[in-house]
Order: C-alpha cells, then sequence, then structure tokens
C-alpha cells in the first residue's frame, strides 16, 4: 500500500499546541494511545459510531456489556477506539465531515501512526438510484449535486475542484467482504460499484419534492435528474461523499465508501420500509466492514 505522497509538515502548519478543537483534545493530552491505528471508520450518526464499537469490541472478546469510552472530550462527535480500529462520527453533510477529516488527520499524524498502513472508510445510509431499498454501494468516485465529478471547495474565498476517486483495492476488498457478510448472515442483499452523489442539501439537493417550500422543478424534472444520475453510473446519493475521496485523494491515503440504500429515489421521495427494516439496513455496512476487519485480522 502506497504511503502518504506529502509529509503532514508539508501540509499544515506545525503548532507548539496544536488544538483539534471538534474532538477537546489538543497535542497536550496523551495521543500517543491513537499511534497503532489502522482502520478508520467514520459515520455521520455518534450512536452508531458507539453500537460499531460496541459490536467490534464484542468480537475482540472484550464483553458482551463493555461500554466504549468516549474519548471526544466535545459535544460534537463520538470518538472510539477498539484494537487498531477508530469509530467516529462526523456529522451531517461535507461542512461538518470536512472538520473531522482534518482533526482526524492531524490526530493520528500527532500519534505517530504508521500511515503506510492506514485506511478511512465512511459506513453511512444514501437513497439508492436504480438499486433496490437495503443494497450496499461501495463507491468508485463521487460527483456532486450538478453531476460533475470530483468536488468544488471553497478555500480561501476561491473555488477549486479536487478530484474524488476511492481506492481501488480497497473498495475491491470490501465488495468481497460484503458479499461473504450477505451470505453468512443469510440475508442476500447486493453489495455493488457505482459512483455516488453527494449533496449539499437533503431535500432540493437531492431532487426531491417533499421539503417545506415550493420547488422551482416538477416530478417530471426530478425523474430526468435521477435518471440522468443513474444513467451515468451513479448508484446512490448521500451527502459527503465528495468530501471524504478528494480529502484522502489529496492526502494521499486510501479511503472509500460502503453506504446502505435506504429506498430506491427512482421509486419516491420518503422511505416506505418500517423502521425495523430501515434500521436493518442502516446497520449493513458495519457489517460488510466488520467482515473486512475480520479479514485483515483487526478483530
Ligand atoms: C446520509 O444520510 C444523512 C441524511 O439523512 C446524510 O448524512 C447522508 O449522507
Ligand atoms: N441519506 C441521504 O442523503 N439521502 C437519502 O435519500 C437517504 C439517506
Amino acid at each position: 500500500m502506497a504511503g502518504l505522497k506529502r509529509k503532514f509538515s508539508d501540509v499544515f502548519q506545525s503548532y507548539e499546541v496544536d488544538n483539534l478543537y471538534h474532538f477537546g483534545l489538543t497535542t497536550e493530552d496523551e495521543l500517543n494511545y491513537f499511534g497503532d491505528v489502522e482502520v478508520v471508520c467514520m459515520m455521520g450518526s455518534a450512536d452508531r459510531a458507539k453500537a460499531f464499537a460496541a459490536k467490534l469490541a464484542d468480537e475482540r472478546g472484550e464483553g458482551k456489556f463493555f461500554e466504549p469510552k468516549n474519548l471526544s472530550k466535545s459535544d460534537r462527535c463520538n470518538l472510539f477506539k477498539v484494537g487498531k480500529v477508530l469509530s467516529l462520527s462526523h456529522g451531517m453533510g461535507n461542512a461538518s465531515c470536512s472538520i473531522f477529516l482534518h482533526e482526524t488527520a492531524k490526530l493520528l499524524h500527532h500519534a505517530k501512526a504508521d500511515f503506510s498502513r492506514v485506511r478511512f472508510i465512511r459506513l453511512g445510509t444514501s437513497g439508492g438510484l436504480g438499486v433496490p431499498a437495503g443494497t450496499v454501494v461501495v463507491a468508485d468516485q463521487a460527483v456532486d449535486g450538478t453531476l460533475e465529478f470530483g468536488f468544488e471547495a471553497v478555500g480561501c474565498g476561491k473555488k477549486k475542484r479536487y478530484p474524488a476517486v476511492a481506492d481501488k483495492a480497497l473498495s475491491q476488498d470490501l465488495v468481497k467482504a460484503g458479499e461473504v457478510a450477505s451470505r453468512k448472515l443469510d440475508k442476500n442483499y447486493q453489495v455493488v460499484t457505482g459512483h455516488t452523489v453527494a449533496t449539499d442539501c437533503y431535500y432540493e439537493g437531492q431532487g426531491r419534492l417533499d421539503g417545506a417550500l415550493p420547488t422551482w422543478y416538477s416530478e417530471e424534472d426530478k425523474m430526468k435528474f435521477l435518471q440522468q444520475a443513474r444513467d451515468m453510473g451513479c448508484k446512490n446519493m448521500e451527502m459527503e461523499a465528495t468530501v471524504f475521496l478528494s480529502f484522502f485523494q489529496r492526502l494521499g491515503a486510501p479511503a472509500t465508501l460502503c453506504n446502505a440504500a435506504l429506498l430506491d429515489r427512482l421509486g419516491g421521495d420518503q422511505h416506505v420500509d418500517p423502521p425495523p427494516m430501515i434500521k436493518d439496513y442502516s446497520q449493513r455496512p458495519q457489517e460488510v466492514v466488520m467482515e473486512y476487519l475480520r479479514k485483515e485480522g483487526l478483530l
């Protein structure tokens, strides 16, 4: 696996005490504990990050009723470490996610983690595009809300577009792990690869007609948009893929996305399955990544 293309010291300015503000940590805290991390699992929901950590700990025999310790000292996210795996939350949307991408990378740098070994995976939910609810989509690359490839970031007052491509080997490993997990658990969901659309808005950004405001577009316009996305190879739509993939491409570290489709957007705007089904779909990326971690000898 390729190491970082650039040294962090070239990338961000070193302060005597570096502040990881949204974790509530600084370099005056004991960060060496994070030095052996090999896989970073990030997800939107703080509760899901905790539940995933508990499952990892359980599988490692750390006790069924083991309560994972939240290592974040801020109320902005949950941060857990189980063996060499981090499970943490990044909130909803590119803007929130971006904060935790920077601070996670800095955390691992300060902890002297071996970046030639670290992989980054987002485990999320999404709306499917021509795939049935419950399908797990592993991304090969991301497009934005206008269906353009890559991520347009505004930095220091200027717009700049960065590529947002997933690590091929890591994505393939996750697809294989997903096929095993789905079979083992007797759930028979599909694990597919495709482009992931990331939008800045759950409602109008994703062409929904069930937001609070009247829209300029009609049901027909919406369907055209969703079909265009599907026809260019997009399999799902969520809100963080572009920043996530472009960040790690810029850093030179392998990353991918593993998102469950909660519904097929070509069939409507709202989930139709009952809450226990939606919960089951939402947990599938965790099943896939657990299987990957087992295969990698990390559990
Ligand atoms: C998927 O689900 C969230 C919106 O409901 C958002 O974080 C995303 O990407
Ligand atoms: N998350 C999204 O961003 N969109 C959906 O349709 C479902 C989950």
